[in-house]
């Protein structure tokens, strides 16, 4: 019976690292650090739903980093740039607290929060977040996730449409 088991043991082992490798091409994450009880106190009950308080950037952090460098590192599309072919299907899930967009853009522009495109040097929105139906299809809530399909070749620019320092470029092809 022990014998058994140990044979048996590095053939399961084989297996899982088999399905992993082919049936998980990849994610893509939407990524924040936001403090749930400054940014819920001055922003509303809900804007940040991290489950725990422990760490996190205060809105007086956020807002400090957005002033002196144009962005917050933190909040952040993972990776910033991809490659895949074309027809392939990425999970993009939000592990951040705050609800973003992942918004196909034709060029990179700002989003649908003045004080923030005002702060991050881009002030002038991109038309697709201006959009309410594709701004309402690109939106992902904290811990959710969109299945995204990559179906036309070129260069292709991703940002959030609410912080738009988040930018990612994709080559499909
Ligand atoms: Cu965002």
């Amino acid at each position: 019976m022990r014998r058994f088991i140990l044979s048996l043991a590095p053939a399961l082992v084989l297996a899982a690292a088999c399905s992993d490798s082919s049936g998980t091409p990849g994610t893509i994450s939407l990524r924040d650090d936001c403090d749930p009880a400054s940014f819920n106190a001055a922003l509303g009950a809900g804007t940040c739903l991290h489950s725990t308080t422990t760490a996190g950037t205060t809105l007086t952090s956020f807002n400090a980093e957005l002033q002196a460098s144009g962005k917050v590192a933190a909040w952040r599309i993972v990776p910033p740039t991809l490659t895949v072919s074309e027809g392939t299907v990425l999970p993009v899930v939000n592990l951040g607290g705050e609800t973003h967009t992942y918004t196909e853009v034709e060029e990179f522009g700002g989003g649908v929060v003045p004080a923030l495109n005002q702060a991050s040097g881009n002030p002038t929105p991109a038309p697709e977040c201006l959009d309410n139906g594709e701004f309402a299809s690109s939106t992902v809530a904290s811990g959710q996730t969109m299945q995204h399909t990559f179906d036309e070749s070129g260069t292709e620019k991703y940002q959030c449409c609410i912080h738009p320092w988040m930018r990612q470029t994709v080559t499909v092809r």
